[in-house]
């Protein structure tokens, strides 16, 4: 009592501004900076998917919300972000070797018709919900798989792995997973707007496909990357590298001749993640089956944008 009436009194009534700025001070320095250094370590986060940093900003809390983003949505599983808080070696030597890259060289004549040749061809693909059983060689989905694993990915992570189902028991269990949350999903989770704007698509839950396609292409993007020792390994940008390969792989599959479409089965992650047996450092992305359309195949007559409405040329 008497130090505060004898020093600190007498002392705040002559230097009071002096105290309140410094007080001011000391405020910003310990919880302003810091709060815009998280907020910008955040943004980091999200921008390059870094692992071992968990995020809280709202954005990314929306971006996870199953129903909102209309993405395969593991509910029970969306810990993406969880990885290395460790350091390990770089994926690659830093001394390695640059070779030369010499793709063939087409004159302009030829890149033209080459364009337009393959414009053409993609244009004719369709997503198609109604396969044949018709046996599709083990072969042709190696490469269509291969094809997909051309994708070019952050730091050359190559963070997906492709589960390839021919078995028939198998692919039942598949379809009773996606059934029953696919019916849950139409009736209560996706809401009017949602399924009001797929009825012209006339897609349900009853997905019939995934036991006649004589192939089911699961795609995993390596939420991290596990070194034998149980260390994690960055996956930068996993899933965007993971689309982008099942991009490929798309045309992939049109190429041969066979047709897909790319299913998101809403909350069926984990289900099936346990039921393949992959590890839980694999997030379910899209789930591809493969075949030979059935001979009374439709598809919905659907229009595609013109150019002009999808190209800005500056
Ligand atoms: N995943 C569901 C619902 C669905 C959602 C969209 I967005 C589509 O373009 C099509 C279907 C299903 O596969 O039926």
């Amino acid at each position: 009592m008497g130090l505060v009436s004898r020093y600190i009194v007498p002392f705040l009534n002559e230097h009071y501004i002096e105290a309140m700025l410094s007080l001011l001070v000391v405020i910003f320095i310990n919880f302003i900076v810091p709060k815009n250094n998280k907020k910008r370590e955040e943004e980091a986060v999200q921008n390059g998917s870094v692992p071992g940093h968990k995020s809280s900003s709202k954005e990314e809390k929306a971006s996870k919300n199953v129903i909102k983003s209309g993405g395969v949505g593991d509910v029970a599983d969306d810990d993406d972000d969880e990885g290395a808080d460790n350091v390990v070696d770089p994926l690659w030597p830093e001394d390695l070797k640059h070779v030369p890259f010499r793709p063939p060289r087409y004159t302009q004549e030829e890149s033209l018709q080459r364009s337009r040749e393959y414009f053409e061809l993609m244009n004719k693909r369709r997503s198609v919900r109604f396969f044949s059983s018709e046996p599709v060689p083990r072969e042709v989905i190696d490469n269509i798989v291969r094809t997909g694993g051309t994708s070019p990915s952050g730091a050359h992570t190559e963070p997906w792995t492709f589960v390839v189902v021919g078995d028939a028991d198998m692919k039942h269990e598949v379809r009773r997973i996606v059934e029953a949350e696919e019916e849950v999903n139409y009736t209560k989770r996706m809401g009017n707007q949602w399924v009001n704007d797929l009825k012209a698509l006339k897609t349900n839950w009853v997905k019939d496909y995934l036991t006649e396609a004589p192939w089911l292409i699961l795609i995993f993007k390596q939420t991290y990357g596990l070194l034998p020792d149980g260390r994690k390994r960055n996956h930068y940008y996993h899933e965007i590298s993971t689309a982008l390969a099942g991009g490929i792989m798309l045309s992939a599959i049109h190429y041969a001749g066979l047709v897909t479409l790319t299913s998101t089965p809403l909350n069926c992650g984990p289900q099936l993640r346990t039921l393949l047996g992959r590890p839980s450092n694999e997030k379910l992305l899209l789930l591809l089956p493969v075949g030979y359309p059935s001979s009374d195949a439709t598809v919905p007559d659907l229009k595609r944008k013109d150019l002009e409405e999808i190209m800005v040329a500056i």
